[in-house]
């Protein structure tokens, strides 16, 4: 049995401050009077990990006492935020954290604020893995993540001129007090040369070069520390031999070169989220990182257990997106050459134990490999591959399906990730009804036909405690008055303020508490974006990445559609608007970065125009993080989530605007389906074509003129875009957009220009109504507890993993 130190458990605040004061001294190396501000964060960070330590322990005690199933996520993103404040609610220690940062002086809000963002991830994908991380540990899942520890992070963004530039991130510049490096926890992963007859029969390999992959864990405590799993994140290191060989001969330079190449692996997040590149650098941070996590996971249950067909029962792998789907061939490989099973057995206990969750169809953003590449830099793997493919087509003859379905693994010269990792999978899943739907009839449409109980859907969710308790303090104090504190873990319970939206009195409190949140963003947002936010002005915001699918250019559309219309017609009582743009495009994707120009010389235009003061304002703050989506997400009164319909797996910001009490505007996309199914058709504003819509009108020769003819506000606004009424200095600055939307208009923003601007002018009406807007914004927040991930977290343990929960 453990002992359990005398330091356990609940702490005052005289204690922690005690704490920290030791560990300013012994651990930072400072004097209180020296001290700067991130030496109190790092001292109070260290005085609040030690409070997580010991449940650590305990939890793997449970764990391996139970011998409980585990579950190991594998993504090559977690767009995590900051630890601190999230460590300090979780453990319950908000008021004794305050007050000992108080009694040494030190302002905790502005501490807290001190930290770097751990922007290990692009966008949604990664959020939904650190969310997921979050309810395995509320939940008691015996989870834990495997990915990269970047040295850099997603990039910083600024803007010249109002393009976007691309500043490199770095987060370890300062020390990192949340993880503990683990170098006995390091294997070697080779890459290259090439395959002999040798053990097993898939024949041996023999890399030309390797790396070490060295384990760094950060413990990822649960709801009131009754669960701690574990976030292990690799980080690539040269192999000692190497460098000792051209040391001794005296060549300096040479000795350092293969240290900077195996260095390379873990230095960059790639910043694309939706356009893979192919570049082989990307390829072996995928090998790297999943073939790390797969020998560890091999070794944790051989430690433990003797019959390799046993795994199953003992382990679920989630593979997020395809980034890690390498990981079938290499168990295969493990399981074959190393551990000298038969080929079908050692397939059929990686299909026992993986899945993989698919999240976009759009045709460029799946992940293909040239066979070639493959080939060279995992010569082993492209020959596994080879044989998943063979049997699968044995499979599928069996089944009477003809060989040319289109399911084929490899194909064109190419290796088609979503199909190898569908192929080596017991579950795929997608991340919102409409979604699986599509994926159903669409992109997996053969293999479905022929594994038809393989696709199951499971919706995203957010986790409320960042995302509600952290984020929005006067709404969770009102929470607390009203319902208690239940919510927290059990988000259903925000179903009890159902009957107070016709509460007017409550009705009031819950205005009080958006409004503050307007009043405390106001001063961030008039120093980041010269913007003036009147707590009665309508806040619309659209955070997201940028993504032509995503549709910014709408807003952006309408956006000078009501300029003209509020200078054209001044006598009218127009409703006053602020309109929040948020996010970073690829720093290759070069219609996404003119569209980004585009909305910042709009923003000057409209902003500098006296005719629409107090009434229209255009504000884009720049780097948008998860730390700035914290801001703005309490303060928002709309939430514009208006991808062309089909295309957005799920979304997840729509979710976490709506459980804080932002109105929808929205296509049927993704879970904006669901959201509307929960809150209600009036309480939601829906716009634009359906997914099969989409697909009919673009399937009859969709053109974008006739849309633009038809409608004289979207013509005069193309119009002034392309006349450089925006940008006089260089008129000609976005004709890509211009002639995009006349000729091809992919996402067809022309289509559903019109339904967009109509519901827009419905929304300035509802406004006006404030008891109404404010009823429908209580019946939000009450009606989205089941987007909390906590709920997905249990869906997956129960229809995925065959995984118990311990809460
Ligand atoms: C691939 C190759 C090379 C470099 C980067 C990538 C890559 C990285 C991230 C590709 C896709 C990536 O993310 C896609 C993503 O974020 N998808 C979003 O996932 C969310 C969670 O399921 C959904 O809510 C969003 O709808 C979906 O767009």
């Amino acid at each position: 049995g453990l002992t359990v130190p005398p330091d356990a458990g609940a702490v005052s605040a005289a204690e922690l401050r005690e704490r920290v004061g030791q560990h300013l001294v012994f651990s930072i190396g400072r004097g209180a009077t020296a001290a700067r501000l991130a030496d109190w964060r790092l001292a109070l960070s260290y005085a609040i990990r030690d409070r997580i330590v010991v449940p650590w322990f305990q939890t793997a005690e449970r764990i391996n006492a139970a011998d409980r199933k585990r579950v190991y996520y594998l993504s090559m993103e977690f767009l995590i935020g900051r630890l601190l404040d999230d460590a300090v609610a979780n453990l319950g220690l908000e008021s004794a954290a305050r007050e000992a940062m108080a009694g040494l002086g030190v302002d905790y809000d502005a501490l807290v604020r001190d930290e770097p963002d751990a922007a290990l991830g692009n966008g949604g994908l990664g959020r939904l893995a650190a969310c997921f991380l979050d309810s395995m540990s509320a939940v008691g899942v015996a989870g834990l993540g495997y990915g990269i520890r970047y040295d850099h992070g997603l990039f910083r963004q600024s803007f010249e001129a109002g393009w976007q530039a691309e500043e490199a991130e770095d987060w370890l510049a300062q020390p990192h007090p949340w993880e503990f490096e683990r170098p006995e926890a390091s294997f070697p992963i080779g890459f290259g040369g090439s395959v002999g007859p040798g053990a097993g029969d898939a024949g041996a390999w023999h890399p030309a070069e390797t790396v070490i992959a060295v384990a760094y864990d950060t413990p990822v405590p649960g709801w009131q520390g009754r669960w701690v799993n574990t976030l292990r994140l690799w980080s690539a290191k040269p192999t000692r031999e190497f460098e000792l060989q051209a040391f001794n001969r005296g060549d300096f330079l040479g000795a350092a070169t293969p240290a900077v190449l195996a260095e390379t692996i873990s230095r960059v997040l790639y910043p694309d989220d939706s356009t893979p590149q192919g570049r082989e650098l990307r390829l072996k941070q995928e090998y790297f990182f999943t073939a790390a996590s797969i020998r560890d996971i091999l070794q944790r249950f051989e430690r433990r257990h003797g019959d390799l067909a046993a795994l199953p029962d003992k382990v679920a792998i989630q593979l997020n997106d395809t980034h890690p789907a390498i990981a079938g061939p290499e168990l295969i490989r493990l399981l074959v050459d190393e551990r000298g099973l038969a080929f079908d057995a050692a397939f059929d206990i990686a299909r026992g134990c993986l899945h993989y969750t698919n999240h976009t169809l759009l045709p460029e953003a799946l992940e293909r490999w040239p066979a070639e590449l493959l080939g060279r830099v995992l010569p082993c793997h492209l020959e596994i591959v080879e044989r998943i493919d063979a049997r699968h087509a044995r499979e599928s003859a069996a089944a009477g399906r003809p060989s040319d379905d289109g399911t084929a693994i490899l194909g064109d010269g190419e290796v088609r990730m979503g199909t190898l990792a569908f192929v080596a999978a017991r579950r795929v899943n997608g991340v919102s009804a409409l979604h699986t739907r599509l994926m159903q009839e669409t992109v997996f449409g053969g293999l479905h036909a022929l594994h038809p109980e393989r696709i199951v859907n499971q919706t995203n969710g957010v986790t409320p405690r960042r995302w509600l308790h952290g984020c929005n303090p006067p709404l969770r104090a009102l929470l607390q008055e009203a319902i208690g504190d239940g919510w927290v873990a059990d988000l259903d319970r925000l179903e009890a303020l159902v009957p107070l939206a016709d509460d007017a009195a409550f009705r009031e409190r819950f205005a009080a508490a958006k409004r503050a949140n307007k009043v405390r963003l106001a001063p961030w947002l008039a120093e980041q974006a010269g913007i003036e936010l009147a707590p009665e002005t309508l806040l619309d915001v659209q955070i997201k990445r940028f993504h032509e699918y995503k549709r910014q250019l709408l807003n952006l559309l309408e956006t000078v559609a009501l300029w003209n219309a509020m200078r054209q017609a001044p006598e009218v009582d127009w409703t006053p608007r602020v309109k929040v743009f948020g996010g970073k495009a690829a720093p290759g994707y070069r219609m996404a970065k003119l569209i980004i120009k585009l909305i910042n010389d709009v923003a000057r235009t409209v902003n500098d125009d006296p005719a629409v003061r107090g009434r229209l304002q255009v504000a884009f703050p720049p780097n948008y993080n998860v730390s700035m989506a914290e801001r703005l997400i309490p303060a928002a009164d709309l939430s514009e989530q208006i991808s062309t319909a089909g295309l957005e797996a799920s979304g997840t910001g729509n979710m976490k605007l709506a459980l804080n009490g932002a109105l929808t505007v929205g296509t049927l996309d993704g879970a904006n389906v669901e959201i509307r199914d929960r809150v209600g058709e009036e309480n939601i504003f829906i716009f634009g074509l359906t997914a099969e819509e989409v697909a009919r009108r673009r399937a009859e020769g969709y053109a974008p003129a006739a849309c633009i003819a038809a409608s004289p506000r979207l013509a005069e606004a193309v119009e002034q875009i392309a006349s450089g009424r925006f940008s006089p200095d260089e008129p000609e600055r976005f004709r890509a957009i211009v002639e995009d939307l006349r000729g091809h208009d992919r996402f067809l923003v022309c289509a559903d220009f019109e339904a967009y601007w109509q519901r827009q002018r419905a929304i300035d009406a509802a406004w006006r109504d404030r008891a109404a807007w404010t009823r429908s914004a209580v019946l939000n927040v009450a009606r989205c507890g089941w987007f909390s991930s906590d709920r997905a977290i249990r869906g997956y343990a129960k229809e995925i993993w065959n995984a118990e929960t311990e809460f």
